[in-house]
């Protein structure tokens, strides 16, 4: 398959007033009502996300709003990466296309709809397809994301359809800010433009995100970096959202390059780099726990974050598939996965055991090949995209993942795709994979960036630990002198998956 282009704390009442929930939170750290709500929801628990799948079903062709970042060509910015056209269905087809993706793959959980337009400015259809599908597949979590202008008009029927989670995408909170990014909106049979428009939006978006935290709906807020624009604001708007009882703020960078035909696109706006990016999400850090592992999914996406098998699950493909939706199958599954997942935070005690004693102030982040399972288990040539880790004396921190070209194509490696690969994991110490050949390996080093093979098929977080544990032995004993690295690319262009 191939695409082309590439775009896009606590709560009050909806979250738990700790200061550890949100995306990285345990069962521990949770109270176990909002624990129940987002133990299996992969966006919402960052644990969730190396085991459980979500998919999207794409109803919701209309939108009421232009953000600049959006061709209407292409699915909803908000949650995707412009550059990726979804296959429009009814309410009926996607019903049945749930039942078969839920029935080929259990540890799917969550059903969202984010697209290709905006599902509240097709609230019918949007509303239609949660009823046909809470009937049918009455253990599968409904789930919403929006741009909020409508949201205030359908918060009852929302909370009436059971959906437990929304996200709404905030990328400001003052309307002079909000005129660079919102040319129009299309309210009440009406179009407004620049500061008026942005002003509506804005009362729009944080009157509706009040008034779902106040029936205990969890709601997660999306905001696009946007470099010179809005990226200091999203410290206010992070305020903002948190103090109105938001459950996890995910701040995504914008992607953005001429090809995809949007205002920022063809005007030169940049997106931010991958230490941008990071050092905004550890400033709001303080303030409320952020979602970093976002993927800027697309409006069918199917599959666990960072994998599409959106493919296999075509119409015609679906139409044609005899459905046997079993729930007993899908229980007896999911808790096996709960298995492997206790024995993932077992791995993380031991991490933690092995650093106690440990007294240094060097961070530094690795990157990971992964097929999920939170396992070092996919080859370098093979990775579509490496997880990142930040290491310290307080343990291995899932900080964000990166976007590449197969380095392996028809056999060969693809000398054009390992100098991208190097470029989006240039901030990184060391990249841990299953198995690599002499060449990428070589070009590596000579990088400054450690290829690391000795624990294919451990737990990630262990094995980084092992890693970094030696690496502070060879600082003190003056065998390597620690330096920080430099700045990373998000990846912006063309997107070749397998
Ligand atoms: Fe879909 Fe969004 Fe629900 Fe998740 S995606 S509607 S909350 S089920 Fe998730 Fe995809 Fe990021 Fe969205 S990784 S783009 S945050
Ligand atoms: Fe595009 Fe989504 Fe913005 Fe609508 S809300 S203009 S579909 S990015």
């Amino acid at each position: 398959m191939q695409q082309t282009g590439g775009n896009t704390g606590c709560a009050t009442s909806g979250g738990s007033g700790k200061a550890s929930c949100g995306s990285g939170a345990g069962a521990n750290d949770l109270p176990p009502e909002i624990w129940a709500k987002v133990k299996n929801h992969p966006c919402y628990s960052e644990e969730a996300h190396h085991h459980y799948a979500r998919m999207h079903v794409a109803v919701a062709p209309a939108c009421n709003i232009q953000c600049n970042y959006c061709n209407r060509k292409y699915d909803c910015a908000n949650e995707s990466r412009p550059g990726v056209v979804s296959e429009k269905l009814t309410p009926e087809q996607a019903a049945k296309k749930v039942l078969a993706v839920a029935s080929a793959i259990p540890q799917m959980t969550v059903l969202g709809i984010a697209g290709p337009g905006d599902p509240l400015a097709n609230p019918d259809k949007t509303f239609r397809t949660f009823e046909l599908i809470a009937k049918a597949a009455p253990d599968i979590k409904l789930c919403l994301s929006t741009n909020g202008l409508a949201l205030p008009d359908h918060v009852d029927t929302i909370a009436n359809y059971k959906v437990d989670h929304v996200t709404i995408t905030i990328n400001m909170i003052d309307a002079d800010i909000g005129q660079h990014i919102y040319p129009w909106i299309f309210w009440k049979h009406k179009r407004y433009t620049g500061r008026e428009a942005a002003q509506l939006l804005t009362e729009r978006q944080l009157l509706g995100l009040e008034m779902l935290t106040a029936r205990g709906i969890l709601c997660k807020v999306n905001s696009v970096m946007i470099p010179g624009i809005n990226d200091r604001h999203l410290v206010d708007v992070n305020r903002a959202v948190k103090s109105r009882g938001a459950f996890l703020h995910n701040i995504m960078p914008l992607i953005s390059a001429p090809e995809h035909g949007t205002a920022f696109g063809l005007d030169g706006q940049r997106g931010p780099t991958a230490q941008e990016l990071k050092a905004l999400q550890d400033d709001c850090e303080g303030e409320m726990n952020m979602m970093r592992h976002c993927r800027q999914c697309r409006a069918d996406a199917v599959g666990l974050l960072g994998e599409d098998r959106s493919a296999e699950f075509s119409t015609d493909k679906v139409m044609a598939m005899e459905v046997r939706y079993d729930a007993d199958t899908r229980r007896a599954y999911q808790e096996r996965i709960e298995g492997d997942r206790l024995e993932l935070v077992a791995a993380r005690q031991d991490e933690l055991a092995a650093l106690a004693g440990e007294n240094s102030d060097i961070t530094v982040l690795v990157a990971v090949a992964t097929k999920g399972s939170g396992l070092i288990n996919e080859h370098f040539g093979h990775a579509k995209e490496f997880q990142v880790y930040e290491l310290s004396a307080s343990g291995a921190k899932f900080v964000g993942h990166r976007r590449v070209d197969l380095y392996c194509q028809g056999g060969y490696g693809e000398e054009d795709s390992l100098g991208t690969i190097i470029r989006a994991i240039n901030d990184c110490h060391a990249v841990f994979v299953a198995k690599i050949g002499g060449c990428p390996k070589a070009e590596l080093k000579q990088a400054g960036i450690d290829p690391v093979d000795q624990y294919a098929g451990e737990f990630v977080g262990k094995a980084a630990i092992k890693w970094f544990r030696s690496y502070l032995a060879c600082v003190r004993s003056g065998e390597i002198q620690h330096q920080s690295r430099g700045d990373a690319d998000i990846r912006q262009g063309a997107f070749i998956a397998a």
